[in-house]
């Protein structure tokens, strides 16, 4: 009887904080403490343009955006960055001119994967269409501030979708930063998937010795490495679906153009949107499986699994379905004119 009556109550025990979870904090409602400062750091790439929607979708855009070269130079992929921001009508962020190079002083070779404007050849049409002039381009190349606002906030997270060459430039200048930012996002890495020269991925390949000096740095980061986000392609028929909605035909172009440019340059069917996934898991970390391992980064951003290594949240795995699912809701409620 004393069993009996003991189990009917962890039961109701049971069923009671089942509810209570359920309330607090639904697996399917966008989260992100209200206080973050959120930092956006990007080199858009057609991937970055779809990471772009969906921070906007969710959240109005972040707080700070900063460029980098990386997908292509600066000069495109900071326009890009401006003219994705006023196409989706970004009134948030704030935009900062980042690195145009490598800490050694390397820059970008001429790479057409997302087309020679990372834009898949949009540039000049969305530029016209929007009505932008040069003063629309002309925000400050200025870290420092962005370090500033970053130790005057009270809880920053780091998105990093391109080269580290800025957070590695920041740390250097203000040695509290690494102390004061709380997560770092980065799609970068691979451990048994690379698609760079010295067994890297392509951003952690443009400049090995600031991944080296994130590493270092004891920030607590998130990797979303290729053989992560390689598992999650839009399909053709995924962008024959999109499409056919006939919102952000801008959008829709990106994607076909990015489909094409996997199968032209690395015989891939479906295009991977790789800077999607660190934005979602920023708002939905319920619906990812991430565990911790530790690695050792080389000057080439090559990664090696060590014991001696630094401890990373690796991503794993991720609801199927959850990207394609979002940007279809995401082109439906936010319909253009
Ligand atoms: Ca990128």
């Amino acid at each position: 009887m004393v069993i009996f009556v003991r189990n009917i109550l962890l039961t109701a025990a049971a069923c009671f904080l089942a509810v209570l979870s359920a309330g607090c904090c639904s697996n399917d409602e966008p989260s992100l403490r209200e206080d973050t400062l959120l930092v956006f750091d990007t080199d858009p790439g057609l991937d970055d343009a779809i990471a772009l929607f969906l921070l906007h979708s969710v959240r109005g855009g972040a707080d700070i955006a900063v460029s980098t070269f990386g997908n292509t130079s600066l000069e495109h992929t900071h326009r890009n960055l401006v003219t994705w921001m006023r196409y989706f009508g970004d009134r948030r962020t704030c935009v900062f001119k980042g690195s145009a190079c490598s800490l050694a002083g390397i820059g970008v070779q001429k790479f057409d994967f997302h087309g020679l404007d990372g834009i898949a050849g949009q540039s000049g049409a969305m530029v016209k269409k929007l009505a932008l002039t040069d003063a629309d381009f002309n925000q400050p190349s200025d870290l420092q501030e962005v370090v500033r606002r970053m130790m005057a906030a009270k809880h920053v997270s780091y998105v990093a979708v391109g080269p580290l060459t800025n957070l590695a430039k920041m740390l250097e200048m203000e040695p509290k930063l690494a102390g004061h930012i709380a997560n770092v996002y980065c799609m970068g890495g691979g451990l048994k998937v690379f698609n760079s020269p010295h067994q890297a991925e392509f951003n952690f390949c443009k400049d090995g010795p600031a991944v080296r000096r994130v590493f270092a740095s004891g920030l607590d980061i998130t990797l979303f490495p290729l053989d992560f986000t390689m598992q999650y392609p839009l399909t053709k028929k995924n962008i024959q679906t999109i499409e056919a909605l006939g919102t952000y035909p801008e959008i829709s172009t990106a994607l076909r153009w990015g489909y094409s440019s996997e199968w032209k340059y690395d015989h891939h069917v479906g295009f991977v949107p790789h800077d999607a996934f660190p934005v979602l898991y920023c708002f939905y970390p319920g619906k990812f499986t991430v565990r911790d391992r530790k690695f050792l980064a080389d000057k080439y951003g090559h990664l090696t699994e060590s014991p001696s290594g630094r401890v990373v949240h690796v991503a794993e795995s991720m609801e199927p379905g959850l990207l394609f699912e979002l940007i279809l809701k995401f082109m439906r409620d936010h319909r253009k004119p």
